[in-house]
């Protein structure tokens, strides 16, 4: 476990961009689908239970949460998309917000898009996917919840994405994951150590 992760503390929850803290340092952000794990992510990472929350219910997320690792440092929740149970004018908002930010914040230095192992790339994600093109942020798919499938399975589920996104060479790389068996921890502080500038 890297300790760097463990000191994260909840920084701001902002619902526009012109809330969220100075756009100053670097910052990764973590998309996806509403209920993918998003939230149960960065309590991995951090290894803390309660720092990022979570829920049962999907839609729990409804703001751009930032964690501070250490000055200059920090993690961003942002609200899961594809939830049906908002309405139309919510959703369009919530759209116009994730958009506004990855293309206009200066600080973001990768964007982890977590799905599902079981339902990946959805159409809201394949929009992540052409939105980080436009701006060539590096990309890490993370196929979470993977303890839902045996090994055979959850390796096929893996090669398939991979394959998917091939084409998009070294700027996007996918890993399984899961916060119920802690699997992937390391692999994925090794992208973040390098996003965050941490690698030497
Ligand atoms: N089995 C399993 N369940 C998980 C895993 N990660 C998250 N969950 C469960 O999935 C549900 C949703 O997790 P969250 O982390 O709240 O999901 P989220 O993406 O932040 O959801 P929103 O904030 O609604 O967008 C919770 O019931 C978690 O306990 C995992 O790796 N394995
Ligand atoms: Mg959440």
């Amino acid at each position: 476990m890297n300790p760097r992760y463990r000191r994260a503390t909840f920084l701001r929850a902002a619902a526009r961009l012109d809330q969220a803290p100075a756009d100053e340092g670097r910052e990764v952000a973590f998309a996806g689908r509403s209920n993918a794990g998003k939230s149960s992510a960065i309590n991995t990472l951090c290894d803390q239970g309660r720092l990022a929350r979570t829920s049962k219910r999907p839609g729990r997320t409804q703001q751009l949460v930032f964690f501070e690792i250490e000055e200059g440092r920090r993690l961003v929740d942002l609200p899961g998309y594809g939830y049906a149970k908002v309405s139309t004018a919510v959703k369009l908002q919530w759209q116009g917000v994730m958009a506004e930010y990855l293309r206009r914040r200066q600080s973001l230095a990768g964007l982890v898009v977590v799905m599902d192992i079981r339902h990946p790339l959805t159409d809201f994600d394949l929009q992540m996917l052409d939105w980080s093109r436009e701006t060539s942020l590096p990309l890490l798919l993370l196929l979470t919840k993977s303890d839902k499938l045996n090994r055979g399975p959850g390796l096929a589920q893996l090669n398939r994405v991979r394959r998917a996104v091939a084409m998009e060479g070294d700027r996007v790389r996918v890993e399984r994951f899961s916060s119920l068996e802690r699997e992937g921890i390391e692999a994925v502080h090794e992208v973040l150590d390098q996003w965050l500038a941490w690698e030497c």
